[in-house]
C-alpha cells in the first residue's frame, strides 16, 4: 500500500539538482553568467549542425541539454563520508570509482556518487564528486590533531535531514511531501557559510599546511564548490569566457579536440575571492576565502583498460614535454603538444572499436533483425550490415584532470609532494560500502548489448516469431 505513495529516487534527484542550481546561481553570480554562455554556445552548435541536432534529439532531452551534470564537495571525516553516502542513496546516487589525488599533490581521495544505468541517467544525470580530506598526509602532528578536533565538533547534516534519511532507509523511499522536505534539508549541507568555524589565525595555519585543509576545516559544512553544466563545444565556451568578464583556467583538461571524442574534457572559471567572517573571541573579524567556481564539461566514449592505458601514456608524454604553467603562459604550447601527441590515438570509430580501445553498445539493424543470427564474428556482422555500434558515454572522472581543476582553483603552488598512497580499502571502510568499478560496469553494458543481439529470434523484423 505505502509503496504506491513513494516517489522515485530519480525524481528526488531531479528536484535536488534544480534546487542546487538555483541556490548556486544565487550565491555565485558569475556562475549564472557561465550558464548563459553555455546555453548560447549550445544553441549555436545545434543550429550549425543539423545532423548532431537530430542525433541528440533521439538520445537526449534537448530542452535540458545545458543543465548541470555534476558538482563537487569535500568532506572532513569518515563519519561525514558515511552519512553522505546514505543521503545520496535516497536520490538514487551510488559511489562509482576510486580516485587517489595524493598522487597529484592534493591530500584527498574521492568517489563520484551518481545514477547508475541508462534509464536513471536519462531522467537526470546529476552526480557529485566527493572527496575525503586525508589529514594523515599532513606532516605537522600538532596541527593535524587540532584540525581533527575542530572537525569532530561540527554537524554538517540538519536533524530533520538525518531523520528523513533513516525514514527512507526504513520504508524503502520517501513520499512526495517528505521528498520535498528532504530536498530542502539536504540543501542546507551544501550551502555556503559566510561565517567560519575558526579564528583567522587558525585559518592561516590550516591554509599554510594546504589550502584545501583550510577549505574543509574552517567551515561548518561542505559547501558545494562548483557546478558543471554540459557544453556541446567546450573550446568555444573557453574562448568566450573573457568576453563575459570571467577568467577561464589556463588549459582545457583531458584529451584534445578530436573527431571521435573520448573520455571527458573540462575547464572552469577561476575561483572567486569571497568575504568570510572569522571568529574573534565573541566577535567576528572580516577576512576572505577563495573556493567557489564554475566548470563546464564535454563527454566522449568510455575507454577500455587498454584504451585508458594509451590515453594515460599520451597524456604523460605531453606533460613531460610541456607542463602547463599555472599562470597560463604556455597554454597554447601545451594544447598544441597535446594535439600532436594524441595523433597516435586512432580517430575513427571502427579502428577504435576493432582495437578494443573503447566500449560500445551493439544493436541489430533491420537487416540483422531479419537474418538467421549474426554469427560469432562481430567485425563480419558489422561489415555485412547486420549490427551497428554506438559509443558508450563516459560518465566518470579522471584523476589528472580533477587534480588540474583542484589546483587551478586552490591557487598557484597548491600542489605539494605527498607520498602517493592510494588506499581504496580505507576509503571503502569509511564509506561503509564498496565503490563500483567503472570499467566492469561499462564492460557489462557492452556484453549485455551483444548478448541481446545474439538472443534475438531470427526473422523478428519480418514479423515472424521463433
Ligand atoms: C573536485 C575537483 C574534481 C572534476 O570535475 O574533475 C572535479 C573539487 O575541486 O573538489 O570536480
Ligand atoms: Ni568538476
Amino acid at each position: 500500500m505505502s509503496a504506491a505513495t513513494l516517489i522515485s529516487p530519480d525524481i528526488i534527484r531531479s528536484r535536488f539538482s534544480a534546487a542546487m542550481s538555483a541556490m548556486y546561481r544565487d550565491e555565485v553570480p558569475a556562475y549564472g553568467t557561465l550558464m548563459e554562455l553555455v546555453a548560447e554556445v549550445n544553441a549555436e552548435t545545434l543550429a550549425a549542425d543539423p545532423a548532431e541536432r537530430a542525433r541528440l534529439e533521439a538520445n537526449d532531452d534537448l530542452a535540458r541539454i545545458s543543465e548541470e551534470r555534476h558538482g563537487a564537495i569535500r568532506v572532513g571525516t569518515a563519519g561525514e563520508l558515511h552519512t553522505i553516502r546514505r543521503l545520496f542513496a535516497v536520490m538514487g546516487m551510488f559511489p562509482v570509482g576510486y580516485y587517489d589525488l595524493s598522487e597529484a599533490g592534493v591530500p584527498v581521495h574521492s568517489t563520484a556518487f551518481r545514477p547508475v544505468g541508462d534509464a536513471a541517467l536519462k531522467i537526470n544525470p546529476f552526480r557529485v564528486f566527493t572527496s575525503l580530506l586525508r589529514l594523515d598526509l599532513i606532516a605537522d602532528e600538532d596541527l593535524r590533531g587540532q584540525a581533527a578536533a575542530i572537525l569532530a565538533e561540527r554537524r554538517i547534516f540538519t536533524p530533520a535531514c538525518l531523520e528523513l534519511i533513516a525514514k527512507a532507509e526504513a520504508e524503502g523511499g520517501l513520499n512526495d511531501a517528505d521528498a520535498t522536505r528532504f530536498v530542502a534539508e539536504a540543501l542546507e549541507t551544501f550551502r555556503w557559510q559566510p561565517r567560519a568555524n575558526v579564528t583567522i589565525d587558525m585559518y592561516h595555519r590550516l591554509h599554510d599546511a594546504h589550502r584545501l585543509i583550510a577549505d574543509v576545516v574552517s567551515f561548518r559544512g561542505p559547501h558545494i564548490n562548483h557546478l558543471t553544466p554540459r557544453t556541446l563545444d567546450i573550446d568555444a565556451v573557453q574562448a568566450r569566457m573573457p568576453s563575459r568578464g570571467i577568467t577561464p583556467k589556463a588549459v582545457v583538461e583531458g584529451p584534445p579536440t578530436r573527431k571521435c571524442p573520448v573520455l571527458l574534457r573540462q575547464t572552469s572559471f577561476k575561483a572567486l575571492q569571497e568575504p568570510v567572517a572569522f571568529r574573534s573571541g565573541d566577535d567576528w573579524k572580516d577576512g576572505s576565502h577563495t573556493a567557489r567556481f564554475g566548470e563546464i564539461e564535454q563527454r566522449g566514449v568510455a575507454l577500455t583498460p587498454k584504451g585508458r592505458a594509451l590515453y594515460d601514456r599520451l597524456l604523460t608524454a605531453t606533460r613531460d614535454k610541456v607542463r602547463p604553467a599555472a599562470d597560463g603562459s604556455n597554454a597554447a604550447d601545451y594544447m598544441a603538444a597535446l594535439s600532436r601527441t594524441f595523433a597516435a590515438f586512432p580517430d575513427d570509430w571502427e579502428t577504435i572499436r576493432a582495437g578494443e580501445l573503447a566500449y560500445f553498445t551493439y544493436s541489430l539493424t533491420e537487416k540483422g533483425l531479419a537474418a538467421e543470427g549474426i554469427g560469432d564474428d562481430i567485425a563480419a556482422a558489422i561489415a555485412a550490415g547486420l549490427i551497428r555500434f554506438d559509443p558508450i558515454v563516459y560518465e566518470d572522472f579522471l584523476p589528472v584532470s580533477a587534480a588540474g581543476i583542484f589546483q587551478s582553483n586552490l591557487g598557484d603552488g597548491a600542489a605539494q609532494d605527498f607520498v602517493a598512497n592510494p588506499n581504496q580499502r580505507r576509503f571503502e571502510a569509511d564509506l561503509g560500502a564498496e565503490v563500483l568499478n567503472e570499467f566492469d560496469h561499462y564492460a557489462a553494458i557492452e556484453a549485455a548489448s551483444l548478448a541481446a543481439c545474439r538472443r534475438a529470434p531470427a526473422g523478428t523484423a519480418a514479423g515472424t516469431t521463433a
